[in-house]
């Protein structure tokens, strides 16, 4: 498939224990040696893989068993509240704590909100375990659009994101907030980058299938033409006085999240998935 926009093909950047890959028309490209902090940090990702890939033959010896999530040492951070229906439901959690105005404010003020969500080391790739927080009582995760971007702060690829959070925590006070979101496993990035510096169109759809027991317990879907602001936009506050050298993740919010009445459980399996990029599973520990 070629991207519109600049007249190649699109590509996607997978990292294993072995390197980085790359997937071009269903043929798999191995890249050595080269980190994926040396390509995050590139300001022409695309063209780079496409001009680098046709010196690589391509293997067949590809593991989907094997993937690991795509990041070195990127900061991830997420935008909140960019989607109507997470307002709703932050408007609700935090109602008793008088705190539920907040979420209607910032859902249509001009400054994003944004904060910090996580590091690598509190990542988890496909098939990895996420977690609850152990002393939180209502969780769900959150599957987000997420941003690639790089230290000059163009969009050079998308992956798929969650973010998992504890909505008692969140609920309880706004000021909890990063206790809600940053703790160990709180964070799932994955299968792929998809290398792309064209939008993705607006009737892309997130997909969230939650299994328990063998059963869908829950499941939603939303459209990208739901999400409130434009990620450029987002980048660009992110961007206003921070930088990021190695570049860094941004994922754009949630627009899916389950009834009140549901909370995750150990052994649940969350499945997330946005059609260019992939399927993100994960089991909660
Ligand atoms: O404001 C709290 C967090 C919002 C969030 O993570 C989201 O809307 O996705
Ligand atoms: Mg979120």
């Amino acid at each position: 498939m070629k991207d519109g926009h600049r007249g190649l093909k699109k590509v996607k950047l997978y990292r294993t224990p072995e390197g980085c890959v790359v997937e071009e028309d269903n043929q798999y490209h191995p890249l050595g040696a080269i980190p994926i902090d040396f390509l995050l940090a590139r300001e022409d990702l695309q063209e780079y893989l496409s001009e680098f890939i046709e010196t690589i033959a391509p293997s067949d010896e590809f593991q989907q068993s094997e993937i690991l999530a795509p990041i070195g040492h990127q900061e991830v951070w997420a935008a909140g509240v960019t989607y109507f229906r997470s307002r709703g439901a932050r408007m609700e959690e935090a109602q008793d704590a008088g705190g539920g105005d907040f979420y209607d404010r910032v859902y249509s003020a001009e400054r994003p909100e944004l904060f910090f969500k996580s590091t690598a080391s509190r990542t988890v790739g496909p098939g990895g375990r996420v977690r609850i927080r152990a002393d939180a009582h209502w969780s769900v995760p959150e599957p987000e659009l997420t941003l690639v971007v790089s230290p000059k702060g163009r969009i050079v690829g998308y992956t798929i994101g969650n973010d998992m959070s504890s909505r008692d925590i969140e609920g309880e006070n706004p000021l909890y907030l990063p206790q809600a979101k940053v703790y160990n496993g709180s964070c799932a990035l994955g299968p792929a980058i998809l290398v792309s510096e064209s939008p993705l169109p607006q009737s892309t759809e997130i997909t969230l299938e939650i299994d328990r027991h063998g059963r869908v317990e829950f499941s939603g879907s939303v459209a990208l033409t739901e999400l409130k602001r434009d990620p450029k936009t987002l980048v660009e506050y992110l961007l206003r006085d921070n930088s990021f050298p190695s570049g860094c993740f941004l994922m754009t919010g949630t627009g899916i999240v389950p009834p009140s009445s549901f909370t995750l459980a150990s052994g649940d399996r969350i499945r997330i998935k946005i059609e260019p990029i992939g399927t993100l599973e994960n089991e909660v520990a």
